[in-house]
């Protein structure tokens, strides 16, 4: 699925701004015909989450319906017109003019519908319901009951009851664009790159299959042609190389011919690398790369998870800062804003599904398995070509309990490679879980929190066990892990000496601590701090206010201590 961009071929318009919205509890809205257009309605902004817009938005959790109007510029007749929608929290419902055009479950990740031969107007208007509602068939997953209900005792206390710790956040969370692009036209592209010594190759693959193409390729001093039916390669003598310390990208152009006219043309930056497991060992460029960096979360106040483009900004000059070469997207795919700026300030990105709080037994496994296949889908489809992006997670922390996870992620790791080819695969496991699938994934990442939930207050002793199930995970599967999470909540402006939990001194000694651990096992190819900064969660009596505390930045991005100590430790 190609962004949406602007050239002599392709145009878009973001349909971004202040939409008319309204919150149906009662669930009223489809049996009165609110498709047709919507009375009494406030003003929202569009893209945000709109828990924090509102009074009485906060633990309301949907339906709710958005309204807004939009014209098709005249120059774009004859073209295919699309409607895309880069993220709507859970699931959403598609009408214009009052005709209903489509559906899509899951947030984060983007979904289209053409409009192409529908009866669009000049005046059209577009109705979208949203429901954000926690159930446990979705995932992830909320609202776990009845005989399921046991499993999660420890967690069915929060409200509203997710299965994981974040806010459930809903909405119109990332912008809307309508966009046109030739009758005939480039519909994918599938970029793939490799190395011989210090030469490149790239690759390109493009749908429809066979269709005649011209590529070119531009760096900053040479320029490379090929052309050939529906791929095309060129080699690069010393190729300049993408990697963290010097993101390189060069510049693609896809032309799609027909004889020696272009009907079409599609440009993308691409970046030259490969990455691999080998060993013990995470190669990118045949070099071994030790991961640095976070977890993180798409999270700020009032804009909730909505696209927020500074705050991006200031997460990777932060990241930048700290010494951070890389994050994981915990705990589903991140804007294609966050995940192009990866490619091009040179970050490595652990692209993750939103598979988070999976759980095995009864109701509803059939269809949260469809949706994790649909999700990983749905992910690599559009992540394929980041340079950024060096492996796949397809899940955080799954209750891998039952005999079935393992098949389950059998099956789901087979897809995925299928899908791709050329990154590895991983999943996050929970700590008291032994992961089974560690055995064909092809490398570890695990969360660990002793020293905090578990061996609370010691955090040497819990640096103890840390080490060795560490030991014991690379006897058993022998294989790399990077340390996916680990962190301490902290409130910032509290201290104790000696170090004690919840303060700045216990956040920066337990970080400390652990590193030291990882630093002096050869198989441990990253650290992932968990997190880079506090973030909103449901309520719960582990959570003060509703927030999750173990940021070593603020929730506004003011350092605590444990940010400068990472500082010294990332840098040196
Ligand atoms: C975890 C989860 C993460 C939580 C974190 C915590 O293992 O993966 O989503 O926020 O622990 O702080 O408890």
């Amino acid at each position: 699925m190609l962004y949406p961009i602007r050239n002599p071929f392709r145009q878009f318009m973001e349909l971004s701004g202040f939409w008319d919205f309204k919150m149906d509890p009662h669930n009223k809205g489809v049996e009165e015909g609110w498709m047709d257009g919507l009375g009494h309605t406030r003003p929202i902004a569009v893209p945000a989450s709109w828990n924090d817009q509102f009074e009485d938005g906060r633990d309301f959790l949907g339906p709710s319906w958005y309204q807004t109007n939009f014209h098709v510029p005249e120059g774009w007749k004859g073209q295919r017109v699309f409607l895309r929608f880069n993220s709507v929290n859970y699931l959403a419902d598609v009408w214009l003019n009052g005709e209903k055009i489509g559906s899509h479950e899951g947030g984060h990740l983007p979904f289209l519908f053409e409009l192409t031969g529908r009866s669009i107007k000049q005046d059209n208007r577009l109705v979208v319901r949203v429901d954000g509602r926690l159930a446990s068939d979705r995932v992830p997953p909320g609202n776990v009951t009845g005989s399921d209900l046991d499993f999660f005792a420890s967690h069915n206390e929060n409200y509203p009851q997710t299965q994981f710790d974040f806010f459930p956040y809903c909405g119109i969370q990332r912008p809307v664009l309508l966009y046109a692009q030739p009758a005939r036209s480039l519909e994918d592209i599938t970029v793939t790159t490799s190395l011989a010594g210090r030469d490149g190759q790239i690759s390109v693959l493009v749908e429809p299959q066979g269709s005649p193409i011209r590529i070119t390729v531009r760096g900053e001093s040479q320029t490379f042609h090929a052309s050939g039916q529906g791929q095309a390669q060129v080699d690069i003598r010393n190729v300049m190389k993408w990697s963290p310390g010097s993101p390189y990208l060069y510049d693609l152009q896809v032309a799609l011919m027909s004889g020696d006219q272009t009907v079409d043309a599609y440009t993308m930056p691409i970046g030259v690398r490969t990455i691999r497991v080998e060993g013990d060992r995470l190669l990118l460029n045949d070099e071994p790369v030790y991961l640095k960096g976070f977890g993180r979360h798409e999270d700020f106040p009032i804009s909730g998870r909505g696209l927020n483009p500074p705050v991006i900004i200031k997460d990777y000059a932060l990241m930048k800062w700290i010494g951070a070469n890389s994050f994981r997207t915990t705990h589903y795919p991140y804007s294609e804003q966050m995940m192009n700026l990866a490619d091009r300030l040179g970050f490595l990105v652990i692209d993750e599904t939103p598979a988070v709080g999976l759980f095995f037994n009864s109701d509803g496994l059939e269809r949260r398995s469809a949706l994790c296949r649909q999700f990983t889908r749905e992910m690599i489809q559009r992540d394929k070509n980041h340079p950024s992006v060096i492996a796949w997670s397809l899940a955080n922390e799954p209750h891998a309990t039952r005999e079935i996870a393992k098949p389950f992620f059998r099956e789901l790791y087979n897809l995925a490679r299928s899908l791709d080819a050329t990154r590895p695969i991983t999943l996050v496991s929970a700590m008291g879980v032994i992961e089974e699938s560690f055995e064909f994934l092809d490398f570890m990442c695990l969360n660990r929190y002793f020293g905090w939930y578990q061996e609370s207050g010691q955090i040497e002793r819990g640096a103890k066990f840390l080490s060795a199930e560490l030991d014991l995970l690379y006897e058993t599967f022998k294989k790399p892990l990077v340390l996916t999470e680990f962190g301490a909540d902290t409130i910032p402006g509290q201290h104790a000496q000696p170090p004690e939990m919840f303060s700045e001194e216990y956040q920066a000694e337990f970080l400390t601590e652990y590193i030291r651990v990882l630093r002096s096992k050869p198989f441990v190819i990253g650290e992932h701090v968990w997190n880079m900064c506090d973030f909103k969660t449901t309520q719960g009596i582990t959570r003060m206010g509703g927030y999750n505390y173990k940021g070593v930045f603020t929730r506004d991005r003011r350092p605590k201590m444990a940010a400068h100590r990472l500082r010294e430790l990332w840098t040196q």
